[in-house]
């Protein structure tokens, strides 16, 4: 007989959603120390998932225990403890591997984030392919991380950036994005899952018309890496960014993918020890990729704690976390769209993980504050994404992200929360 605690709940809180109660969140939830606290005299209702996911004790014991029993530097000791290290550094590479489904560990470099895994790619591809008049596609709801970084090399080097436009829901015009590529188009770069609206991207899709004419495509994973299975190798992405903190792994990791064939081709993008072959005063070799890449001492514990926080989703599975999150985000947009006076921004067909919403007459940073009242935790402004809120003709946005740890008790709080703040303001 299937056990689920969500279904036996005197609460009975799957909510009549078919399929729900086979992910026992309750057990979920008590692998996450930070989700038994309370905050404001109120149990936590963490819904700032887009923002930073919270970690699970083994993510944090595996980054304890790394100080506690094994701290050296890797690659360079000839020591137990330097060895030790190595290794679990290595194995963290290799679960990543594994979890993206890459070919090859060399494809994986281990960056501090999403931000510097676009900026390497930037510095070095960019620099190397990307000349005067030639264009880079992104779209208009990509975050400023993969919008920026574009603009510095576009200053640097005469190239221009050419932008997908959106439909009013938040969707991707792909008749459009066919237009904009030419001969000019050195580099496609583009968002999975939008941190603002929610929208899933048909990034095979794009990827695949992409490389019809030649044309390489980065995928910006930063959102889409926590909520549903990536394989790099069917997706055929050239290059893929994602952030470990809101993989549930420790703040200051993440993870560039690139194809050999492409980081071979590379130069660094930052030099220094551990790097090189051989340093003379006149000339420097380096190291093949993912090394070369990594330049100085790494984020050791932080590796080490997302290969954990990999291991650990690895174990529920990223299918089932996929799937559960869709019931929680049908059951949140269905009550929230019942709230008279709130507005949700972002309403693709696919849509993942988030809800931006609005109110006429209050701003998302006090509906931001009054919800912090109550406990719950969601985040208001730009998302960094000031272009797509240009779009939309909007300045801000509240947004309610969600995880697999969170409920469905939640989110009925969380909307009695919503109706209580609109009768602060008053309507
Ligand atoms: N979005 C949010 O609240 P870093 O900061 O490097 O870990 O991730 C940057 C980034 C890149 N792309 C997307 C789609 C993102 O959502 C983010 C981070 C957070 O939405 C912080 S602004």
């Amino acid at each position: 007989m299937k056990t689920s605690i969500l279904a036996s709940q005197e609460t009975g809180n799957t909510k009549g959603v078919p399929g729900a109660d086979d992910f026992d969140v309750q057990r979920i939830r008590a692998d996450f120390p930070i989700l038994q606290r309370s905050v404001r005299g109120k149990p936590l209702i963490y819904f700032d998932n887009a923002a930073t996911a919270q970690k699970p004790a083994v993510v944090i014991d595996s980054v304890d225990t790394y100080y506690r029993s094994m701290n050296a530097n890797i690659n360079r000791g000839v020591h137990y403890l330097g060895e030790q290290a190595t290794l679990a550094y290595d194995d963290a590479r290799e679960k990543i591997r594994e979890f993206i489904n890459a070919e090859d560990a060399r494809e994986i470099v281990f960056v501090r984030g999403t931000t510097e895994a676009v900026n390497l790619i930037a510095n070095t591809y960019g620099r190397k392919n990307i000349g005067k008049d030639d264009e880079i596609v992104i779209t208009a709801m990509e975050h400023h991380s993969n919008i920026v970084p574009w603009q510095l090399l576009c200053e640097a080097t005469g190239a221009k950036l050419r932008v997908v436009p959106i439909t009013d829901d938040g969707e991707l015009r792909l008749d459009e994005f066919e237009k904009i590529l030419s001969e000019r188009t050195k580099l496609v770069s583009v968002v999975y899952i939008s941190n603002a609206l929610g929208t899933v991207n048909a990034v095979k899709e794009i990827i695949d018309r992409a490389h019809r004419l030649g044309i390489p495509v980065m995928i910006d994973g930063a959102q889409s890496t926590p909520h549903c299975a990536i394989d790099v190798r069917r997706l055929d992405c050239d290059f893929y960014a994602f952030s470990g903190h809101k993989l549930f792994g420790p703040n200051g990791i993440g993870v560039l993918y690139g194809k050999v064939k492409f980081l071979d081709a590379l130069p660094p993008f930052q030099g220094g020890g551990d790097m090189i072959r051989s340093v003379t005063f006149e000339r420097t070799t380096y190291k093949d990729s993912p090394h070369k890449f990594e330049a100085g001492t790494p984020n050791i514990s932080g590796a080490i704690g997302l290969g954990a926080a990999v291991d650990y989703v690895s174990c529920i599975g990223m299918t089932r976390i996929a799937e559960y999150e869709r019931y929680l985000l049908k059951y949140a947009t269905d009550k929230l769209a019942e709230v008279d006076g709130i507005k949700i921004i972002g309403t693709a067909k696919e849509k993942a993980g988030v809800i931006s919403f609005v109110c006429d007459d209050v701003h998302p940073h006090d509906i931001g504050t009054v919800l912090d009242l109550d406990g719950i935790a969601i985040r208001a402004g730009h998302h960094c994404t000031q272009p797509l809120m240009e779009r939309l003709g909007l300045v801000a946005t509240a947004r309610a992200s969600f995880s697999f740890y969170n409920t469905f008790d939640e989110i009925d709080y969380f909307i009695d929360a919503v109706r209580r703040m609109l009768k602060v303001f008053k309507r």
